[in-house]
């Protein structure tokens, strides 16, 4: 018995690595039967059937320190959200909901500006002023020209780090130039899209080096903000956090109150207006819930 790390799954096959080899793994019948099967991230036994072959079967599955869904993932420890600065366009509230997705499940969101060299370098500051006030590590990158990919780098020691972001962001070059490999070449699970285009289907964790891993996803952009509680969206704006014990009534909303915290900080600008808006915008969503 040996214990290994899940890379990828397709349908009954699990790529598992162990010591830098990669075995081709099937997952004992009892998963199924206990409704729990392997996921990439997972740690799990293994017993290798042929060693030149190298396959083998999982035999156990370690306890997670986390579960994801959507895509399949477990033990993620940080999230690096990419935002496109144009092509596609900039696009903060899906960046709001990913950072509330993210602090909900108490992953370590970084945040990448991407494509840099499409937009002015104004915005670019603009927007990564309003992020990093409020205390998030925002890195800026050009993944085409591999700027900004050692900052990028140096964050990924010791982690197992999912890159999220809507389709066409640009996770898949920064992938590869963390690798300084071509992913699409070694077997990346994706598909050509209706443009002609490579996008990635499936959860595929690559090894950077001792205990570090990076993982391709489709992204977790079908994420539904809905699964919180109303009464807790606030606390996941981590900068509303300070003034929440601070408004008139207990159960304020922080929208339409006369003497809301959250407002006046919006007022003195110790919010930024445009997050606010965007999470009333986000707090109306539910209205159409229920
Ligand atoms: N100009 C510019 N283009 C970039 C940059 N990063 C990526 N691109 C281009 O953007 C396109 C999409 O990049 P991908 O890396 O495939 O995007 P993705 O996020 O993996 O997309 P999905 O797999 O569909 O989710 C490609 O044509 C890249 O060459 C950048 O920093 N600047
Ligand atoms: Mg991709
Ligand atoms: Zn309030």
């Amino acid at each position: 018995m040996q214990t290994g790390i899940v890379l990828s799954n397709i349908s009954d096959l699990y790529k598992v690595e162990l010591n830098n080899i990669v075995y081709d793994c099937n997952a004992r019948g009892k998963f199924k039967s206990n409704d729990i099967s392997p996921v990439s991230g997972d740690i799990v036994d293994i017993d290798i059937i042929n060693d030149e072959k190298k396959t083998g079967v999982i035999t156990k599955i370690h306890d997670r320190k986390n579960y994801f869904k959507r895509p399949k993932m477990a033990n993620l420890s940080q999230i690096i959200l990419v935002v496109s600065m144009k092509m596609p366009k900039v696009d903060l509230e899906l960046l709001d909901k990913q950072l509330i997705f993210a602090e909900y499940n108490h992953v370590k969101p970084i945040i990448c500006l991407n494509k840099i060299d499409l937009e002015n370098e104004e915005k670019i500051e603009y927007i990564s002023n309003i992020y990093t006030q409020i205390g998030y590590k925002v890195i800026k990158t050009n993944a085409k020209e591999g700027i900004g990919v050692e900052e990028l780098k140096k964050e990924l020691q010791n982690n197992i780090t999912a890159f999220s972001g809507n389709s066409g962001v640009g996770k898949s070059t920064l992938i590869n130039n963390i690798l300084e490999t071509d992913i699409t070449l070694e077997g990346e699970i994706s598909n050509k899209n209706k443009r002609g285009k490579n996008t990635t289907t499936q959860v595929k964790l690559y090894k950077i080096d001792e205990n570090s891993y990076v993982a391709d996803t489709p992204g977790f952009s079908t994420f539904d903000v809905k699964e919180i509680d109303k009464k807790e969206l606030a606390k996941y704006f981590i900068e509303f956090r300070p003034y929440l014990n601070k408004c008139e009534y207990g159960d304020c909303s922080h929208i339409k109150e006369e003497k809301c915290a959250v407002k006046e900080a919006v007022q003195q600008g110790k919010i930024s207006k445009e997050r606010y808006d965007r999470y009333c915008k986000l707090w109306n969503e539910y209205v159409s819930k229920y």
